[in-house]
């Protein structure tokens, strides 16, 4: 039997426009998982002596990730700029086209603490349109303030034991896995649907003390297993790479959170609302799933800056519907 490749996928499901942009990313993503696998026999590894906006310490792929997101994107006709957790500001290609264009924005090598310990890492992206109220004029930085229910598309990359994307084009979750053999993205997975309920939840427990008490209350319910009110015993994992532990929520259902916590009062939490937040929410929400930010739905939330952060609980919908109930108690 012949096996459907994201191209063949692309062309049934997606616009030409859009289409060429998301081959594009896979033909970055298959650059950075050479390098990603190369580990300390290529050039990639380490820390560099800079940082990026979020004041974070760029490693040595972050920016090379970065580098080749920036080279193969500007190949896909239709996109008039990107935008990357590890630049400052947006980065305009070409004049807004007639038909308004698209827009993608990355966070490009994400989990970059896990580099150095080869543990699973991955790029992140999510696509908008571009407004088209004035052909021919360069893109700004409002383009890119739409909330993330306007997502033409969202994906992921995990460079795990397999190299594997999965992606939303709005109408459910595909995944495809990277033949090392041939090079080709091989569909292998369709329809991918997340448990409702759950007895899985990550979240860093080191921050235990800052968390709001809705948090507390939710994982302390957790912790009590079978003799507390949940009447079940739950399971912790952090993975410390969002891809990773959003992946595995996909994959066997569970909830994933980096809330808002009491440490930066004004911080809303750690994670980044357009390159992390939403892209992943889209996808979730897209297998069934549900992604809150403390407040509502983040995908509904009006983005005011760039490098906005946001609070982030995702996955499970009857664990996540728990939570809003728990933050409107
Ligand atoms: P990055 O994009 O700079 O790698 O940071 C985001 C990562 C997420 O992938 C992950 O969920 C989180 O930071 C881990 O944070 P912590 O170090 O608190 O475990
Ligand atoms: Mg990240």
């Amino acid at each position: 039997m012949s096996q459907t490749t994201l191209t063949a996928f692309l062309s049934q499901a997606a616009e030409p426009g859009l289409a060429a942009l998301i081959e594009a990313l896979a033909r970055g993503c298959v650059e950075i998982s050479g390098h990603v696998r190369q580990g300390a026999v290529g050039q990639a590894m380490g820390a560099l002596d800079q940082q990026n906006v979020q004041g974070e310490v760029q490693q040595k792929l972050d920016v090379l990730s970065n580098d080749i997101l920036l080279r193969v994107c500007a190949e896909a006709p239709a996109l008039a700029a990107m935008a990357s957790e590890e630049m400052d500001s947006i980065h305009p290609v070409r004049p807004v086209p007639a038909e308004g264009g698209l827009l993608v924005l990355f966070d490009p090598l994400d989990g970059s603490s896990n580099i150095a310990v080869n543990v699973s890492i991955g790029t992140i992206f999510s696509v908008l349109p571009c407004p088209a109220d004035s052909p021919g004029r360069e893109p700004v930085e409002a383009d890119f303030l739409q909330a993330g229910r306007n997502q033409l598309a969202a994906g992921y990359v995990v460079y795990g034991p397999q190299t594997q994307m999965i992606l939303t084009l709005g109408q459910g979750v595909a995944a495809f896995t990277l033949d090392p053999e041939s090079g080709d993205w091989v569909q292998t997975g369709q329809g991918l649907a997340i448990k409702p309920e759950t007895k899985e939840f990550a979240i860093n427990a080191a921050n235990m003390r800052h968390w709001a008490a809705p948090v507390r209350r939710y994982v302390d319910e957790c912790l009590a297993g079978v003799e507390g009110p949940r009447g079940k015993d739950f399971n912790m994992r952090w993975v410390g790479s969002m891809v990773a532990d959003v992946h595995r929520l996909i994959s066997r259902g569970g909830v994933f959170m980096y809330p808002w916590d009491q440490r930066e009062p004004d911080r809303p939490g750690k994670l980044r609302l357009m390159y992390e937040a939403n892209p992943m929410g889209f996808i979730v929400e897209q297998a069934g799933g549900a992604a809150f930010d403390g407040a509502g739905d983040t995908l509904d939330r009006q983005p005011r800056g760039l490098h906005e952060r946001a609070s982030v609980m995702m996955g499970s919908r009857a664990e996540i519907e728990r939570l809003r109930d728990y933050h409107q108690a």
